[in-house]
């Protein structure tokens, strides 16, 4: 068998899958299920330390698992699963979170930023849940991370304490990289481009959703913000236009420059026209494989089961050699 280095990165079933996380995100996945051993996740017990309404996060779990299958991941080439059928996640976590200091979680900056947005459910898991993560890596050994810049900061804590325990009791834990991938565009919001386009932002017109309707597509794009000098071009302090060309060059596979000399000349209206059409066309696809899924659900239910499977005896290897190391009794 060959012998690939191994890959995991996950996304919180929270708001709804945008056209951000698929271009930075589940698009490099794609090309990653080439080269490595992948194990992707719908990371559900992460999204619980907001209070999330029962019947809503059952129905966006499922969505989130059957868009990740729709936008390409591939069950015969990755190991796709939720975290919470891995019940070794939340064991590793309890185990590392002994080995994480209060002063580590404290310095996160999305800690900082959540708790200020959640004022009033500053919960003990928002706090750990850097350690969570750290458990999704370790229990795998992962030795590659995808992830957006907001996360790296969490990867390097997950590298902190894998170093940590393999100081006490040898060499457990892999220790693993961030990967930020190279196509990873950074999308910003249709509404306010100086923000970054965001899964849970309660303004859908500040976003895409990957199984957006072409219509809606259109429309959101020709709502979007940008500014009134009429010029296509990308540069400082055009941020909307910027971020429409560089949405164009993510589904076109061009560079936001090459992107603005197709259009120089050209009003605003065709340019929203053509960069709608683009995200359209994208999207079609993986809206039409999404609806046949729908109505294979054992197909789905055979995948997620079969995913937890695969993933749960990995995940058991790892904590059996770390339950020996602690002194635990073996089961
Ligand atoms: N706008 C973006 N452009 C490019 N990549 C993005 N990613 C997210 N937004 C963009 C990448 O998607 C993966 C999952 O990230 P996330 O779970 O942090 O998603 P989010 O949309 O950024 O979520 P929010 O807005 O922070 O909402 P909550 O707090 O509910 O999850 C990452 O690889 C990220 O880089």
């Amino acid at each position: 068998m060959e012998n690939k280095k191994r890959a995991f990165s996950g996304i919180q079933p929270t708001g709804c899958l945008t056209l951000g996380n698929y271009v930075g995100a589940v698009k490099s996945w794609l090309n990653m299920q080439e080269e490595f051993d992948c194990i992707f996740s719908v990371v559900d017990m992460h999204s619980i330390t907001v209070r999330q309404d029962p019947a809503a996060l059952r129905k966006r779990c499922m969505e989130f698992f059957c868009e990740y299958i729709a936008c390409g991941l591939d069950p015969e080439k990755s190991i796709l699963f939720f975290q919470s059928h891995v019940s070794q996640h939340a064991e590793l976590a309890w185990i590392l979170n002994c080995f994480t200091y209060m002063g580590e979680l404290s310095r996160m900056t999305q800690f900082k930023e959540k708790s200020a947005r959640h004022a009033d459910n500053i919960n003990a898991g928002l706090f750990t849940y850097p350690v969570l993560m750290a458990a999704d890596i370790l229990l795998y050994g992962a030795e590659i991370v995808p992830v957006g810049h907001d996360q790296k900061q969490h990867v390097e804590l997950t590298r902190d304490i894998a170093e940590r325990f393999n100081g006490v009791y040898g060499d457990v834990f892999v220790v693993p990289e961030p990967y930020i991938p190279p196509v990873g565009a950074r999308i910003k919001s249709l509404q306010e481009p100086e923000k970054k386009m965001s899964k849970s932002d309660p303004n859908p017109n500040g976003y895409i959703w990957v199984l957006d309707e072409p219509d809606v597509i259109m429309k959101k794009i020709k709502r979007a913000v940008t500014d009134s000098d009429g010029e296509i071009a990308y540069r400082e302090g055009k941020d909307g236009i910027n971020n429409l060309l560089a949405i164009y060059g993510a589904m076109t596979d061009k560079t936001p420059q090459d992107a603005a000399k197709e259009f120089e000349g050209l009003g605003y209206g065709v340019f929203k026209e053509r960069v709608g059409e683009a995200v359209a066309e994208t999207l079609a696809p993986i809206r039409d494989k999404y609806n046949d899924l729908l109505k294979n659900k054992d197909y789905v239910e055979s995948v997620y089961k079969n995913g937890a499977q695969k993933a749960s005896a990995i995940a058991y290897k790892t904590l059996r050699k770390v339950h020996k190391k602690l002194g635990f009794i073996q089961r």
